[in-house]
């Protein structure tokens, strides 16, 4: 009862923000994303009897019952499993990622995807791959989409259940080879409000939570899906940036108010507009942290990573591109 698996990081194109139902993790509006390439979690499980309660271990720091990271999200998540399965023996989980946890570059997501798909080889759940996306969502809803390579489409569903919440791919990564993120990472620290907590209250009291849920993000992901469909870099780029900007908009303007951004966030924010001013093609996307992701295509990355590294407080610059979903792997962390 033992398993690994890989899942890569995903970019939101249009934005999750804010559940519609908390403990099924269902969201109050669909989204977009490419699953990125290179940007992993590896996970390994292990259930077994000689574990008398589970271990986590994330980057080399274990966790247990009792701590936040564990009672909210993984412990959390394997009640669900255990629930579904009957199995209630213990495990041991260790997961490491190759990029900075917890800053806005989706770690919950490669992390719950690489976990569903490992706890379900390794318990033979026999979940097919839009199952899997619906088991990876109750760990963390961003998770669902990372299951599936290339550009991705999570429904946000109907059912009260969470039944028809699932993601499905777009199109693979062979379909657009050519496009491009460079990730300027502004800080390595950990945020200081997490998605999970913003989003909430977000949906709790932004006076413009309803514009966003049910006026933009439906119309964005028309217009994405279509942009994608064609190659259509120009209308991606400012569907994303205009989303982007929608999203936060609805955070700072929630009380409190939530700002991601720091002083470098918004240096590569103008940089990004003043260099498409001068024929770059090139836009932004921000998560729920201070980095920002710049969207563009294979001819102009070095370029771009390069004017980024000028930048003082720019700590890493990291380059990806569409990649592939979660997948299980032999090679075991222990
Ligand atoms: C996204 N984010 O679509 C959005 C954009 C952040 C900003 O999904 O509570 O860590 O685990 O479902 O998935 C981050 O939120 O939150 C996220 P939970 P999650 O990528």
């Amino acid at each position: 009862m033992k398993a690994s698996a890989i899942a890569n990081a995903n970019i939101a194109l249009v934005k999750y923000w804010g559940k519609r139902n908390k403990e099924l993790m269902l969201p109050q509006t669909g989204s977009v994303s490419m699953t990125t390439d290179g940007l992993q979690s590896h996970t390994t499980v292990e259930f077994d009897l000689k574990y008398p309660e589970d271990i986590l271990v994330v980057n080399g720091k274990e966790y247990n019952k009792g701590d936040e990271e564990y009672d909210d999200y993984v412990g959390k998540f394997l009640s669900v499993v255990r629930e579904i399965t009957g199995n209630q023996t213990r495990c041991k989980i260790v997961s490491n990622n190759n990029f900075p946890t917890a800053a806005g570059l989706a770690s919950s997501a490669a992390g719950f995807a690489a976990l569903a798909t490992a706890v379900n080889e390794a318990l033979g759940m026999g979940l097919d791959k839009e199952q899997l996306s619906m088991l990876a969502r109750r760990g963390s809803g961003s998770a669902t989409r990372s299951i599936h390579s290339g550009f991705v489409e999570w429904h946000k569903g109907e059912e009260d259940d969470g039944s028809d919440c699932m993601a499905k791919q777009l199109f693979t990564p062979e379909h657009w080879p050519e496009f491009r993120m460079v990730i300027a990472v502004t800080t390595k620290n950990d945020k200081k409000i997490k998605s999970r907590a913003g989003m909430a209250k977000t949906v709790e009291n932004c006076p413009y939570y309803s514009v966003w849920r049910d006026e933009i993000v439906p119309r964005d992901i028309v217009t994405i899906k279509k942009a994608i469909a064609e190659r259509d870099f120009r209308t991606l780029g400012e569907t994303a940036e205009l989303n982007c900007l929608k999203m936060h908009a609805t955070a700072m303007t929630t009380n409190p108010p939530i700002i991601y951004w720091n002083a470098g966030t918004i240096d590569i924010m103008h940089a990004v507009m003043d260099w498409r001013d001068e024929g770059m093609q090139c836009y932004f996307t921000i998560d729920g942290g201070p980095q920002v992701k710049i969207l563009c295509l294979e001819k102009d990355a070095l370029e771009i990573a390069n004017r980024v590294k000028q930048f003082p407080n720019v700590e890493d610059i990291i380059i990806t591109k569409p990649g592939k979903g979660a997948m299980v792997t032999d090679e075991h962390i222990f």
